[in-house]
């Protein structure tokens, strides 16, 4: 690690866990806890900016994608959650592969990279329709990385289908599945599963098929959803499991807090958590998942200013461009749907980042090709080029 004293960091109290962090020593559970409950969130966001500028310098990633939510019919019930509906519902709704490729069609002038799937988890389709979407998709745009389905969905299919999980993610995987998005984690404990989202799978489930998935050689993400029933406790315990999981498979790419919206939810009557909230789980989360290379400020969720902000307080990647976005947008999420890549760009240039497009698994990708430099040795030059390179040996 560079060497770095913040006397700001000390001042502020934090300099026992500032000593830890700069001799790379792993943060325990209490440390996590004193970071969520120290009265100076600056003096957290500086610690967390440092290791978030150790790991990444100035870049910050961002990615040209689109969201498609391919059914909002859902029999978990999670109490958290807007966007679910019943079968019976007048606007539940199910999207078949020809409207998926329709909604792919509308952006095909866009450099899209990513598809992220997501939806309810829905007893009456069958395992032929996700490989007919995922087919559909690979067909559309065969360049295209899909990213879909939860791990909650995982386990859904295997039990529906009656497969293993293993069988379901190979199956997947040979229709065309790049990897995982970190949905359906929430808050990995039995309190949190009881009172919230009992329909589904607990964490014991859930780390099952991240590891699994990891195993076959798709690598996830993992998403926290926060400020609602949990204490802080949780949040840490959460993050610890996370992070024991990362030791043994290394195939977490992005940690990505969520806060949660209760507009239109069972927890309506819940405040929802503030701008500091969320900068705050973000700066905790760099500091105490030193295995994960990515934190996620997920702009769709955060707003754009908030997850610029973010860029400082141990994030290094914003998400993407996003196309109709569902799940947040019924909770009452005021973000645009949808901004360009040049406002991404400006965003994270605004912060004093450095923008770096990315794909899925986070390569950069040249966000305009660029023609190579011309060399006269390397090919017969055409009458301009050795014009041009007789011009340049004269000057
Ligand atoms: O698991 C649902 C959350 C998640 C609400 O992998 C809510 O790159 C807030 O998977 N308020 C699904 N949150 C979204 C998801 C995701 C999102 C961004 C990036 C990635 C990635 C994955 O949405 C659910 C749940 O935790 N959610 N309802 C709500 N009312």
């Amino acid at each position: 690690m560079t060497p770095f004293r913040s006397r700001y960091v000390e001042r502020s109290g934090l300099g026992a866990i500032l000593d830890k962090v700069l001799s790379g020593e792993r943060l325990s559970r209490e440390d996590g806890l004193a970071l969520y409950r120290h009265d100076d969130l600056l003096g957290v966001g500086t610690l967390a900016n440092h290791v978030r500028e150790t790991l990444h310098g100035d870049v910050a990633y961002y990615i040209v994608n689109q969201h498609i939510n391919h059914t909002n019919v859902c029999v978990a019930g999670c109490k958290f959650c807007a966007f679910y509906r019943t079968a019976k519902q007048s606007d539940a709704y199910v999207l078949s592969p020809e409207d998926v490729e329709r909604r792919m069609r509308e952006h095909m002038h866009e450099p899209i990279r990513e598809i992220h799937m997501v939806g309810g988890v829905n007893p009456d389709l069958p395992f032929s329709y996700y490989l007919d979407v995922i087919r559909t998709m690979k067909r559309v745009r065969p360049e295209v990385h899909v990213k879909a389905f939860t791990m909650v969905e995982i386990a859904a299919m295997a039990e529906n289908f009656d497969m293993t999980p293993e069988e379901v993610l190979r199956r997947l995987k040979e229709a065309g599945l790049g990897s995982i998005p970190g949905g359906g984690a929430e808050i990995l404990t039995d309190h949190a599963h009881q009172v919230l989202f009992k329909g589904k799978i607990d964490h014991r489930g859930w780390m099952e098929i991240a590891k699994t998935a990891h195993r076959l050689g798709l690598k996830s993400n993992a998403t926290m959803l926060f400020g609602h029933v949990e204490t802080l406790e949780e949040r840490i315990e959460h993050m610890l499991l996370l992070r024991e999981a990362q030791d043994e498979t290394h195939g977490f790419m992005a940690f990505i807090p969520l806060a949660f919206h209760p507009e239109n939810t069972r927890l309506s009557h819940l405040p929802k958590p503030s701008a500091a909230d969320e900068l705050r789980n973000l700066a905790v989360a760099r500091l105490m998942l030193d295995n994960f290379p990515h934190i996620k400020a997920y702009w769709i969720m955060m707003t754009p200013r908030v997850a610029q902000a973010g860029l400082h307080f141990g994030a290094d990647d914003l998400d993407g461009t996003v196309v109709t976005e569902e799940i947040y947008h019924r909770a009452g999420s005021m973000s645009p749907q949808m901004i360009g890549r040049h406002e991404l760009v400006a965003l994270i240039e605004e912060a004093g980042r450095v923008p770096v497009e990315r794909d899925t698994l986070y390569n950069p990708v040249e966000a305009v090709p660029r023609r190579p430099p011309f060399d006269p040795r390397a090919v017969s030059p055409t009458p301009v080029d050795a014009a041009v390179a007789g011009d340049a040996a004269r000057a």
